[in-house]
């Protein structure tokens, strides 16, 4: 018997099914940030991240084109197993002639013509998209759809609905819905004289926004909301409540971004106080260091408690998995795949929990003994249900890497 056999047994005791986790586990979307490739620097000339985050570290191989970008994308989704979609931020549009001409507020589906064909080529089952409200002469005074100023909110308005139309755009063309995220980085240094009338600005903008008629079943749009960012410490204008209750009343979705609370909040617990309410919930999954660091995923424990909300609230059609972290001090595509594949074991690790049993447990009290299974599972071989997930899909085990330095001493050492 090998190893995956032994460990199926063993899963089988508790009355788990490794044949149903693997399948499910396949069919598990995860979006992947294009983001990570570039150190946010996208293709429209706006530079490095600003607006309260940042990428630190300056490992060589940073991709500094589309193509280079594209390619340094193919080479890390071929070492990542499951469903993989690929989420865009505006910023990386494809200009050409307009280079210059054509700004964020006039952005069309034409200018992401080539990642369609990426997506497309390469199987990927989905795009998603974000209006990239950072980065860029517009944001006046740290801010956008909130600023005093009618002609900066308007430019950043019609940004966000040129984004629609692009995400109606990618939807159609690979039959698969495009989760639209709106993140602003409105806030302040310092103690603000007003904390209202900057959020019903914001109010009043995002009612702009989806004025415009999109269809409901292909776009779907979310707003992410943080509590505090590089040089906006004080106040940020889009926060968890505000958000929260402005996506309750107009029938649009939350966006969890772990790096965004306290650091004793875990987005855990928010993921089934949200799915009483709304059908959809998105993820941006991060890792903070002390701050909303981006640091690249681990398969820590509270990613295996997100990864569980998911699989035993039967939420992984509701619940849109994405990445969002940014790491320049090491491999970017070692970065990437770490991440993915961590979430996916996270996912693995969830699937192969007796959650029914566990949850009978909870409701009759029996938490002694709920405490001894919970305990029990941690040590199971799951390991080696990973790497029959891996060789089913025949992709490398332990040695992925080898592709990696390969390819950094190929290509990304050229790179200036
Ligand atoms: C910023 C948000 C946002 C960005 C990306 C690039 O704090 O997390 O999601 O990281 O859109
Ligand atoms: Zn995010």
């Amino acid at each position: 018997m090998n190893r995956y056999e032994q460990a199926k047994e063993m899963f089988a005791k508790y009355g788990v099914d490794t044949e149903k986790a693997l399948d499910t586990l396949a069919g598990i979307p995860v979006s992947v940030h294009c983001w990570q490739g570039d150190d946010v620097v996208g293709f429209d000339g706006a530079g490095a991240a600003s607006g309260g985050i940042q990428t630190t570290g300056n490992y060589p191989g940073r991709a500094r084109t589309p193509e280079e970008l594209m390619a340094d994308i193919e080479l890390a989704f071929s070492l990542m197993a499951g469903k993989k979609r690929v989420n865009l931020h505006a910023s990386y549009a494809f200009l050409g002639k307009d280079k210059g001409k054509v700004d964020r507020d006039a952005y069309r589906p034409e200018h992401f013509a080539p990642w369609v064909e990426f997506a497309k080529k390469i199987g990927l089952d989905g795009i998603d998209f974000n209006p990239t409200c950072f980065s860029h002469p517009m944001v006046k005074d740290g801010l956008t759809l909130s600023h005093p100023d009618e002609s900066v909110r308007k430019f950043w308005i019609r940004h966000c609905q040129a984004c629609l139309k692009i995400a109606e755009y990618f939807a159609d063309e690979m039959n698969s819905h495009c989760l639209v995220n709106i993140w602003i980085p409105d806030g302040l240094k310092d103690v603000p004289a007003d904390r209202l009338t900057p959020r019903l600005r914001l109010k009043d903008s995002l009612d702009e926004i989806l004025s415009v008629p999109y269809d409901k079943k292909k776009v779907i749009v979310a707003v992410e909301s943080k509590v505090f960012g590089i040089g906006v410490e004080s106040y940020t204008v889009g926060n968890n409540e505000f958000y929260q209750n402005y996506a309750a009343t107009r029938g649009i979705c939350c966006l969890l971004d772990n790096g965004h609370y306290h650091p004793t909040e875990v987005v855990s617990d928010k993921i089934p106080s949200l799915l009483a309410f709304y059908d959809k919930v998105a993820l941006h999954v991060t890792r903070g260091v002390r701050w909303d660091s981006d640091h690249v995923v681990i398969l820590e424990d509270e990613l295996k408690e997100i990864c569980k909300e998911i699989v035993r609230n039967n939420a992984t059609d509701k619940v849109m998995i994405g990445l969002d972290y940014f790491d320049a001090s090491i491999n970017r595509i070692s970065a990437w795949v770490v991440g993915e594949r961590n979430v996916q074991k996270a996912l693995l690790f969830a699937l192969l929990q007796p959650s029914t049993e566990l949850k009978a447990m909870q409701d009759a009290a029996n938490f002694t003994e709920q405490m001894v299974l919970q305990e029990e599972m941690k040590t199971l071989p799951y390991g080696d249900i990973w790497d029959e997930y891996l060789r089913r899909g025949g992709f490398a085990g332990a040695d992925w890497f080898e592709k990696v330095r390969d390819y950094e001493k190929k290509v990304l050492k050229d790179r200036k």
